[in-house]
């Protein structure tokens, strides 16, 4: 048995910055890589500035490192790619098959790919969106991620890789804020209310229901799935994926406990109908049969953190 080392691609976006430190608990700070294309100040350990849009840098990279997983976390978000659809395909399906090209070149014995809700699109039923229905997604986002989990089986069934994946509902979290998503709203209403600083506005109606998780469970769920044993894993497109769900005035109300004066004004923009396309909750029912997904957060748990952290986090700031 060789000795996992890590590659983290992407590693200084929403969810990369906390698997980061997470892996680096789990499997020593000499065994996990963090890469992307500039470092953070503030970032401790081993560190590779790397473009994944270049095929010989990640696979030197990986040699060099004697890397034996791939966290492949780069990808321009819903929103985002909505300003500049064709270099967002680019992009995004530029990356991946660099890293499934090197991984299967390199023999990468696991391969983690980050899926969204972006895939389902009007053909869904809403309410507890199963697994497989037709996925006909809105966004070039939505697209590259759903072209993404076929090219994921294919190189699973073709070439015998052990990639796997999981759909993310709108990822909530304190560590940093979000970057382009259509969920957004949902981490900049916390700082917004924290920082006291008068009206949040939201980008999507009060009423628009979305699927969200508190970002502790997604990155359970990943280390969760990443080491499930191999015959657990059935699905091999992308896990359907489930924290709660709510509504921004839901949301709103919850927040308003703590912060009795804080308001809200709704100004929908174009991402209300990207949202719209996307499911209310989501049938996560595979995740709970082939590897045991619980969350553990609901919106009120997932609240009571938030506003504590930010607190701390702004606190620490203007000392
Ligand atoms: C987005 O809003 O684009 C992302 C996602 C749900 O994948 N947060």
């Amino acid at each position: 048995m060789r000795t996992d080392k890590i590659l983290i691609t992407g590693a200084g976006g929403q969810l990369g910055t906390v698997l980061t430190k997470q892996l680096q608990e789990k499997h020593g700070f000499d065994n996990v890589i963090a890469s992307d294309l500039i470092i953070n100040s503030s970032f401790e350990g081993c560190f590779e500035v790397l473009d994944v849009t270049n095929f010989d840098a990640l696979k030197n990279c990986v040699l060099k490192n004697e890397i034996t997983q791939i966290y492949h976390l780069v990808a321009i978000l819903s929103a985002k790619g909505e300003e500049a659809p064709l270099q967002t395909w680019d992009i995004n399906m530029g990356c991946l098959f660099n890293v499934l090209e090197v991984s299967r070149l390199c023999k990468i014995d696991k391969i983690f790919y980050p899926s969204s809700i972006a895939v389902f699109g009007d053909n869904i039923e809403r309410d507890n969106t199963p697994q497989s229905p037709n996925l006909t997604p809105l966004t070039v986002y939505g697209i590259s991620k759903a072209s993404g989990e076929n090219w994921v089986n294919y190189y699973c069934n073709k070439y015998g890789l052990d990639i796997r994946s999981i759909r993310y509902p709108g990822v909530v979290g304190y560590q940093s804020l979000a970057g382009g998503g259509t969920t957004d709203y949902a981490v900049d209403i916390f700082h917004k209310a924290v920082r006291e600083e008068g009206v949040f506005s939201c980008f999507l109606k009060a009423s628009t229901q979305l699927p969200l998780i508190f970002i502790d469970d997604a990155i359970r769920a990943t280390i969760e799935l990443m080491d499930a044993p191999a015959q657990n894993i059935k699905i091999r497109t992308s896990y359907n994926l489930a924290g709660f769900t709510c509504t921004p005035e839901e949301l709103y109300n919850a927040i308003k406990q703590v912060y009795p004066d804080f308001k809200i004004a709704y100004y929908p923009d174009f991402r209300q109908v990207i949202a719209d396309s996307w499911p209310n909750s989501i049938d996560d029912s595979s995740a709970i049969d082939d590897w045991n997904w619980k969350p553990k957060f609901d919106l009120e748990s997932m609240t009571h953190v938030m506003i504590k952290e930010l607190k701390k986090k702004f606190k620490a700031t203007i000392v």
